[in-house]
């Protein structure tokens, strides 16, 4: 769970992750309510089990904190 100042700082956050995201293929379960991002990551391919694609993304997702 990530916390902002406001919204447009927090979807600002989720337009860079949805960036890398894409590079990566790989996609996150989120949601998003005013300044507070949710983000579950999972391998949906993999039958929804924590792969080593989520741990890069976390990775990723963490660095830009
Ligand atoms: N995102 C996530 N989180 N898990 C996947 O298994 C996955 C994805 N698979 N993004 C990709 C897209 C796949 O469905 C497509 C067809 O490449």
């Amino acid at each position: 769970i990530f916390t902002f100042k406001d919204f447009v700082e927090a979807f600002a956050f989720m337009t860079k992750v949805a960036l890398i995201a894409e590079k990566m293929n790989h996609h996150p379960y989120w949601s998003n309510v005013y300044n507070t991002v949710t983000i579950e990551l999972s391998t949906h391919d993999a039958g929804n089990i924590v792969t080593d694609k989520d741990r890069v993304l976390a990775k990723a997702i963490d660095a830009l904190i």
